[in-house]
């Protein structure tokens, strides 16, 4: 069995009602892409409706803090995946970016009271983000996961 991954799930979630905002950068977008399909694939299987799945989109990983603050007042969803791909450059950005937009996406949640899933890939390589976005042979769609946790998420506590 696998180390790695989701686990084992406590039930069957069924998203039927659920509303959801997926909020992605347009940097890296080829990783983006895929793993923004492997979100949605996992919502339409977890029985999330089409018109229930509202994507939007933002320049970079940067934006996806207040991106996602206003896709709740916006759309009024129940969950939010801000979807991102942070690749390491020469220089610190890498490193302020990851920090600022894990922060406050961490605390938004205790803000809003609303559930917000960590979609932000932070990676060393090109190679490593090619890997999670399931782009490589034999890897996985990280987004899928991003999917099935908001579900949970929303059905779990509320
Ligand atoms: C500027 C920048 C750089 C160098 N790298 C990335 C990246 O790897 N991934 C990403 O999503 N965004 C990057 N950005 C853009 C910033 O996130 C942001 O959009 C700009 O600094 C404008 O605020």
């Amino acid at each position: 069995m696998a180390v790695k991954g989701l686990g084992k799930i406590d039930q069957t979630y069924d998203g039927k009602h659920i509303k959801v905002g997926i909020l992605h950068a347009r940097w890296n977008s080829k990783i983006i892409n895929a793993l923004v399909d492997g979100a949605i694939k996992k919502l339409k299987e977890l029985n999330v409706s089409e018109e229930n799945i509202i994507v939007e989109s933002i320049p970079g990983a940067y934006e996806l803090p207040f991106g996602t603050k206003k896709m709740f007042e916006k759309y009024n969803v129940d969950v939010v995946i801000p979807i991102g791909c942070l690749i390491k450059g020469s220089t610190m950005h890498f490193e302020y970016i990851c920090d600022a937009v894990s922060t406050q996406i961490m605390q938004l949640q205790f803000q809003l009271n609303k559930p917000i899933i960590f979609g932000v890939l932070t990676c060393l390589t090109e190679e490593q983000a090619l890997e999670r976005a399931g782009l490589l042979p034999g890897m996985h769609n990280h987004g899928e996961d991003w999917g099935a946790c908001a579900v949970e998420m929303v059905l779990k506590w509320k």
